[in-house]
Parts: structure tokens; C-alpha cells; sequence
């Protein structure tokens, strides 16, 4: 199904206009194909930018239909585009289609591991779509979406968690997203893989020895040393799984729901904190009666904050629906932000009831206190004193198992099978009284799962399902 004998060609660069705009070519004939489409006579030096003109694809002679010029722009759809070549098709000439840079980066060191040529013209859909119809004149065909990062992955340049990490972080929307993917493109999680996969090998080695030379009256493992080694792949995969709630955070973001008595400033703090205006303050109680939601970034992380109707007790039907709903709120959030008023005499406290995160913060620090705060966060929603300070306590209490040099698990596919990997090696730790051939069965089911991650045992349809979801040109 994957082929990597022929030559492809697609635009780089996003759709639209820009300052440069690039077509890349990747695979065997890369190098013959640019030569037909530049007017540089020499061969391409390896890793040399050399400017040139970009002409349509030289092509056997034939009728000549009046003056080269440019066709009119391209339709906007990618396939009907390439058969816009009308001209080049029936014209002995060479259009100029733009000036260009040149640069041929012969295999195996190049992105795909082909031998590739990126030319970068300007960065007009006409020059470009022009330029990829040239080529595929020319003898390329028109990529596939990702298929310059598939071919990077057959050709063994990356592993697949390394062509995902790729399209993540083209994908990425914050910066914390960005850095995980870029920490698994740099091969962090490629390297944790290996190591359990090594240690995996090496012990299913060793236990087939012991069922290959029963007679031997010799045991390459003791029972005890196969429980130990497994023991010390299970903590592996478990400390690799301790990321995925970390990764989980920085893929999907987090939700903080805002709580506390009526008029303590929940409303104020939420719109302090988003830099808005979204929710109703008023010095009336029972004012918020639904959930009011907005996206903010605190140190990089992705928060949805929710500021509710607070937990008390509702006085009509419209405040009950509320609080009920705040009570959910409460429920799925990440973190929860108990507000109170430090310039009235504390109320009873039902923060006893919350569980989970709980991060407490004393509101209306510019009026004078009426109690003194025992390590909360105190702020002033009204003059933005504090905020800085309860910014970093929400990202440090949201994020709190940050370990950055543990790769932090993204993507649902990798959680899945390592799952699946730490679930054979717990089937293999219990069955210590099976014999041999039973624990060896979990121990190859725990390898496959991880050898799926890396890609060495992905099927056609999983790498189609990646792929499929990259741009064009990547
Ligand atoms: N002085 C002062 N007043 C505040 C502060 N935050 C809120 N308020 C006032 O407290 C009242 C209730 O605020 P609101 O945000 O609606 O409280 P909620 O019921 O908890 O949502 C309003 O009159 C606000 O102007 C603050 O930091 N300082
Ligand atoms: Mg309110």
C-alpha cells in the first residue's frame, strides 16, 4: 500500500499568501526531476542554497499555442489544480513561473530520508500550485497528506511516536503543548520505549533458554530473578503512565471552578482573572446563577474557569438549578478555588465537603481584614493586587507532578497500549507458578503492545489513521 519507489512533490507551506512558499520533492528522481524545472545547468550541489528561475518542465516538442504566460490562477481545489498544465502539455517553450532557491539534500540525510530538493519562490498560490503541475510534468506525483513524514518513518529516520510528535507540534496551541511534542520528536519517549523493550528481550531470551534446555538440569532464571525483572518493568511502564495524566493536562487543559459564599467576589475574580468583563458583579447575593465559562492561559496551561452560583443554600427554584449545577462543576473540576471574604467575619466553612484539589484564597485585600489569613492567597479582585501570586498557585497545584524529564504521555494511542503492555506484564507477574510457556505468552503480548507504540509492529490501517490526519506537504 505504501509505496516509496516513486517521486513525490507538494507545497510546504500553508495555504495562502506569504513571503516564501516551498515545494519539496522527495525520492528517487528528486533530484532529475528539479533539474527539468530549473534553469541552473549544473548538477545540484548536496546542502548548497543555489538561486535560480523556475521554469514549467521541459517536454518533448510539440504545437505551440501563442505566447508563454502564466495560465489564470488555479482552481482552489489541490487535484482539479494539477491539471491546470495545459500550456507546458502542448508548448515546446519553458514558462518562467518564478526565481527560486534551490537546495537538494541527497538521502539519507534528508527529512524523508530520499533524496529531496526544496525549492522556496514566493509565496503565491499561483507560483507554487504552478510549480508542483511542473513537476508532476515532470514525473512526480502529487503527495499524499503526511506522506513526506511516512517516508521519513519507513525509512527508519523516525519512529511512528516520532512522525506523531510532528503533527502535534505543527498542531500545537500553546506553548506547553508545543514542548511536549517536541521533547517526544527529540526521542524521549522513543528512548523509554527501547529501554523496556531491551529489558523485555533480554528476559523472554533468557526464559526461553530455560524451556529450550529443560534437560540441562540447569535454570538460565530462578523464579524468583523472573519475578524481579518483571517487577522492575512494571515500575517502568507505571512511571511512564504517571505522565499520561500530565499529558492529559496539556492536551485537553484543565477545568478551575470558582466557589464560596454569596458576594465574596467569585464573579469579580473570575472576570479579574479572564480580563473581562463576562460575568455579573453585583453586590446583590444570589446574582450568578449559572455557569459562566471562559479559556485563559496561567503559565502556559490551558484553563477553563468556571465561576458558579457557590454551594450555599438556594433560596428559590432558579438559584437551586444553579448551585445544583455548581455542585457538578465542582464535581469534574481539576481545582477548586474556594473564595472568601477577608473583610467580614468568616462564615462557617463548607470547604470540609470538597474533595480533590482545593486552593483557598482570601478576596478583598485592599479593605481592612477581619481575620487574619493562614496561608491563603489573598487578593483584591478589585485593585488585581495578589493575582500574579494566585496564578503561579493554580499552574503549581494544577501541575504539580511536573516532570520534565519524564516523557509526558499525549497521545490516547501510547496510554492505550502501554496500558496494555503493563496489564500482560501484571498477568505474567501473577502466573509465577505457570509454566514457562504461559508466562512467556504475556511477556510477547507486553512486547508487541510496545513495539505498536514505536511503530515497529504498527499495521497498514494504524499508520493510514495517523497519516491521514497531516497536512499535505508534511
Ligand atoms: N473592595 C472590594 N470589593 C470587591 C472585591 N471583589 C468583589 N467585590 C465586591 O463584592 C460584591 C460581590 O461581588 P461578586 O463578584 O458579584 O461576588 P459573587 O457573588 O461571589 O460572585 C460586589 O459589589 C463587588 O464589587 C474586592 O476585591 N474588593
Ligand atoms: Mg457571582
Amino acid at each position: 500500500m505504501f509505496s516509496v519507489s516513486d517521486t513525490i512533490a507538494a507545497i510546504a507551506t500553508p495555504p495562502g499568501r506569504g513571503g516564501i512558499g516551498i515545494v519539496r520533492l522527495s525520492g528517487p528522481d528528486a533530484h532529475a526531476i528539479a533539474r527539468r524545472l530549473i534553469t541552473h545547468a549544473a548538477p545540484l550541489e548536496p546542502r548548497r542554497a543555489t538561486l535560480t528561475h523556475v521554469v514549467s518542465a521541459r517536454l518533448k516538442p510539440g504545437p505551440t499555442y501563442g505566447a508563454p504566460t502564466y495560465e489564470a490562477p488555479p482552481p482552489a481545489d489541490e487535484h482539479a489544480a494539477h491539471r491546470f498544465s495545459g500550456a507546458a502539455e502542448t508548448s515546446a517553450s519553458r514558462d518562467p513561473i518564478d526565481q527560486a532557491v534551490v537546495t537538494f539534500f541527497p538521502a539519507p540525510h534528508s527529512y524523508t530520508g530520499d533524496d529531496v530538493v526544496e525549492l522556496s519562490a514566493h509565496g503565491s498560490p499561483v507560483v507554487l500550485h504552478a510549480m508542483v503541475a511542473a513537476a508532476i510534468d515532470a514525473g512526480a506525483r502529487l503527495a499524499e497528506p503526511g506522506e513526506f513524514t511516512l517516508r521519513a518513518f519507513i525509512n527508519g529516520r523516525i519512529d511512528l511516536t516520532q512522525a506523531e510528535a510532528v503533527r502535534d507540534l505543527i498542531d500545537a496551541a500553546t506553548p506547553l503543548q508545543a514542548r511536549a511534542a517536541f521533547d517526544q520528536l527529540n526521542g524521549t519517549l522513543t528512548r523509554a520505549i527501547a529501554d523496556i523493550d531491551a529489558a523485555l528481550f533480554d528476559l523472554i531470551a533468557r526464559l526461553e533458554a530455560s524451556v529450550d534446555f529443560p534437560d540441562e538440569g540447569y535454570h538460565f532464571l530462578a523464579p524468583d530473578d523472573v519475578a524481579a525483572a518483571i517487577d522492575g518493568l512494571l515500575d517502568r511502564t507505571r512511571a511512564l503512565l504517571a505522565g499520561a495524566r500530565r499529558g492529559r493536562l496539556i492536551r485537553e487543559g484543565l477545568q478551575v471552578a470558582i466557589v464560596g459564599a454569596p458576594n465574596v467576589g467569585k464573579s469579580s475574580l473570575f472576570n479579574a482573572l479572564v480580563g473581562s468583563g463576562r460575568a455579573i458583579v453585583t453586590d446583590i447575593p444570589g446574582t450568578t446563577r449559572d455557569l459562566v465559562t471562559d479559556v485563559v492561559d496561567i503559565d502556559g496551561l490551558r484553563v477553563t474557569l468556571v465561576d458558579t452560583a457557590g454551594l450555599c443554600d438556594a433560596r428559590d427554584p432558579v438559584e437551586a438549578e444553579g448551585i445544583a449545577r455548581s455542585h457538578r462543576a465542582v464535581a469534574v473540576a481539576d481545582l477548586v478555588l474556594v473564595v472568601e471574604d477577608r473583610s467580614t467575619p468568616r462564615p462557617l466553612g463548607f470547604a470540609g465537603a470538597l474533595q480533590g484539589k482545593v486552593l483557598y484564597v482570601a478576596n478583598k485585600s485592599d479593605l481592612a481584614p477581619a481575620w487574619t489569613d493562614d496561608g491563603r492567597v489573598a487578593v483584591s479582585a478589585r485593585t488585581g493586587a495578589g493575582l500574579e501570586e494566585l496564578r503561579t498557585r493554580i499552574a503549581a497545584a494544577l501541575d504539580a507532578d511536573n516532570q520534565r524529564d519524564r516523557p509526558a504521555l499525549t497521545n490516547v494511542r501510547h496510554i492505550a497500549l502501554i496500558e496494555r503492555a503493563q496489564n500482560a506484564l501484571a498477568r505474567a507477574r501473577a502466573g509465577g507458578s505457570m509454566p514457562e510457556e504461559f508466562v512467556l505468552a504475556d511477556l510477547a503480548e507486553a512486547r508487541a503492545a510496545l513495539e505498536e507504540v514505536s511503530g515497529r509492529r504498527a499495521t497498514e490501517d494504524v499508520l493510514a489513521h495517523i497519516f491521514e490526519h497531516f497536512c499535505i506537504g508534511k
